[in-house]
This record gives structure tokens, sequence and C-alpha cells, in this order.
């Protein structure tokens, strides 16, 4: 009973895909460029299911590289707007309350390839051609270089290296320390702007309504972040907000 039990264990700590992951990422994607993107109602959604499932099937679901993601990310090309990158750290909903407000303005989810993305899990394994659905690497307890965890840091990058114009970050005011330099806003996006096309970035602070003790743009934390756009020759301009501000414009 012993050994039967122990074989039966979830081999890793994190939870498994999500059940109907490749029905819901076609379902996303028809959504997206039938509804959502029209400029972009041409996509084969049907190869997108695939390339994204191929990503992660029969591999060890330790040594994913953003490489395995090139098919995936060839399908998904689009090119957002000067002016229109919205980055967030700690501060998920309130960015997406924020872009949902104003369809101009992109988050990476609100781009085809985070849309398809946001939410889910998934992983397969090198023994089998199904997806894991019982569990997947936990990026902390088991292994960095899982699949969930190298699709995030490989789009991340990506659309920070893609930004021009103003690029603006949402950060979250009610906690100590709104930038994170070990976040993937701290570690990925802020070191990959690219400063001969972006022409400054723009934080907004937001904090709880009635709840702040002084000006959080005048803290260490977003002192830090103001100091490595300095050494990386990008202007940089803080505004605090109690609630979303009815455009990001400073
Ligand atoms: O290595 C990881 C990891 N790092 C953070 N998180 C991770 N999840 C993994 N599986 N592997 C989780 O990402 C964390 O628990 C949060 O649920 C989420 C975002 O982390 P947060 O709030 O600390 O913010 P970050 O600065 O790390 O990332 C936000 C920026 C934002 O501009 C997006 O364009 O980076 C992009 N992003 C990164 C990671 C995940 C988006 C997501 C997403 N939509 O899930």
């Amino acid at each position: 009973v012993g050994v039967l039990k122990w074989l039966q264990r979830p081999k890793w700590n994190g939870r498994g895909t999500t059940d109907n992951f490749a029905g819901m990422v076609l379902e996303r994607c028809n959504v997206y460029t039938q509804m959502l993107q029209p400029a972009l109602r041409n996509v084969d959604c049907q190869k997108i299911q695939e390339a994204f499932k191929s990503s992660s099937i029969s591999k060890n679901p330790c040594n994913i590289t953003e490489e395995d993601y090139q098919p995936l990310v060839k399908l998904t090309t689009q090119t957002i707007p000067c002016g229109k990158t919205v980055l967030w750290s700690k501060a998920k909903e309130t960015a997406h309350e924020y872009t949902r407000g104003d369809r101009e303005m992109f988050t990476l989810e609100d781009t085809l390839l985070g849309y398809l993305a946001d939410g889910l899990t998934w992983c397969g394994d090198a023994g089998t051609s199904e997806m894991n659905y019982r569990s997947c690497p936990h990026w902390k307890k088991d292994c960095p270089n899982n699949p969930v965890s190298v699709f995030w840091k490989m789009a991340s990058r990506r659309f920070a290296d893609a930004a021009c114009g103003v690029v603006y970050v949402i950060l979250n005011g009610s906690i100590s320390n709104p930038f994170d330099e070990n976040s993937t806003f701290g570690s990925v996006e802020i070191n990959n702007l690219r400063p001969e096309k972006v022409q400054a970035l723009h934080a907004w602070v937001i904090h709880d309504v009635g709840g702040v003790p002084s000006d959080p743009c005048m803290t260490s934390s977003i002192n830090k972040l103001k100091s490595i756009t300095s050494q990386r020759k990008i202007a940089f301009r803080c505004r605090h907000n109690a609630g979303l501000p009815h455009s990001l414009r400073i």
C-alpha cells in the first residue's frame, strides 16, 4: 500500500495543466482575433493552438527554453503603437481595469500572446505526448525553467524590447516596495526597454483611497527605479494617485 501511494503521488508541487487547456487557447484566440482585434482576423487559431501545445509536449518541464516558443511567437506577431505600452508590477487588476477603459492602451495581457496564456498553467512530460493535468513544476519549489515561467519571461522581454515612445508602468503604492528588482518588471522589462526609442518611463503609483502616509514617489523603492532608468538613459517621471487616473498621461 505504501508503495502504491508513493507511485501515485503527484510528480510536481505546482498545479497541473488547466482543464481543457487546448480548447481554452483556441476559444481565446477566436475571441481575440474575431472580436477584440479585427486587424488580426487572418491568423490561424488552429495552428496557434497546435504550436502552443507543441511548445511543451513530450519535453522535460524543467528544461524549457525560449526557443521552444519560437513557432508560437511567429504565429502571434503583433505591433503595438508607440506610446501605448502599459507595464505593471503587483498591480495586475488595476492595470487591466485601466486598459479595459482605454482600448488603445496595451498591457502584455491585451496582446494576443498574453491574452492566450493569462491565468493558465500548462506542462507536458518527456515520457508522454499528453499534457500533465495532475501537476506542473512550481517555479520556486521545483525548477525555474518550467513552461509557464519561461513563457512569461520570454513574452515580457519581447514586449519591453518592442516598446517605443512613452512607456507607462502601473505600480502598487500600498505595499512597502512598489518597485521590486526581483519581479519581472524589475528584472526583465526595465532592462529590455530600448533607450533609442523609449522617450520616457512614466510610473503611476496607485494606492488605496485614504491611506497614504507620504508621497510614494519619494520612497527609496521608487528612487531605485529612478536611478536604474537614469543609468539606462531613459527619462523618468512618477505620479501617485488614489484610485485609477482617467488618463495615464502625466
Ligand atoms: O517566474 C515566475 C513568476 N514570477 C512572477 N510570477 C511568476 N509566475 C511563474 N509561474 N513563474 C507571477 O506572475 C506572480 O505570482 C504574479 O501572479 C504574476 C506577476 O507578478 P508581479 O505582480 O510580481 O509582477 P511582475 O513585475 O513580476 O510581472 C508583471 C509584468 C507585467 O508588465 C507583465 O507584462 O511582467 C509581465 N508578466 C510577468 C509575469 C506574469 C505577466 C504575467 C502574467 N500575466 O501572469
